[in-house]
């Protein structure tokens, strides 16, 4: 196991769109175990394989109180969204420090494979509905603060960009 870098906003890698899992493979179980100990480490509750840098449509969740529910979704696809929508509170681990209010579809019904090729469909409301629809977005190369007015878009980057230039130094 191996702790993944995280990308961070505005890097342009994090608007890559992701290419779908050839093969559920030991080599592919490998990079959901090192995603999944970066999430944890990084006390997140959803990371996308965009954000580590791996183009491949796989995105990995935990909402449980207890951190002891991973969620490995790999091909995920929407079959359905209810038209009923709900603002919340947003973070990104790409975005570290920036949370914004966001309205997203309240339920959500996702098809995908998990980590050993078992294919089902979540149906999802509450938190799991707004993390899998704000990861499913990375894997389409959209960040979360990309909702918000491109006032709002350019003080976030602005900010982004000299916190990472003090932690060079
Ligand atoms: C996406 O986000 C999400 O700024 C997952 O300093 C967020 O795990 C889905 C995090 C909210 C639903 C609701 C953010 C950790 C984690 C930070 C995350 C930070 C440390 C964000
Ligand atoms: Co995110």
């Amino acid at each position: 196991m191996a702790l993944l870098d995280i990308l961070c906003y505005p890097d342009p890698r994090l608007h890559t769109v992701a290419q779908p899992v050839q093969a559920i493979d030991d080599g592919l179980r490998s990079i959901v175990a090192d995603m999944l100990e970066t999430m944890y480490k990084s006390n997140g509750i959803g990371l996308a394989a965009t954000q580590v840098n791996v183009h491949q449509r796989l995105i990995v969740i935990d909402v449980s109180e207890e951190l002891n529910q991973p969620l490995v979704l790999i091909n995920p696809e929407l079959v359905w969204q209810s038209e009923d929508r709900v603002k919340g509170e947003e973070g990104c681990l790409s975005v570290p420090g920036i949370y914004d209010g966001i309205e997203r579809a309240r339920t959500v019904r996702v098809l995908a494979h998990d980590e050993h090729g078992q294919s089902r469909t979540i149906e999802a409301q509450g938190l799991l509905s707004v993390c899998i629809q704000h990861e499913m977005d990375h894997l389409m190369g959209k960040v979360f603060v990309e909702y918000l007015s491109p006032l709002k878009q350019g003080r976030i980057k602005t900010k982004m960009i000299k916190s990472q230039r003090a932690q060079q130094r």
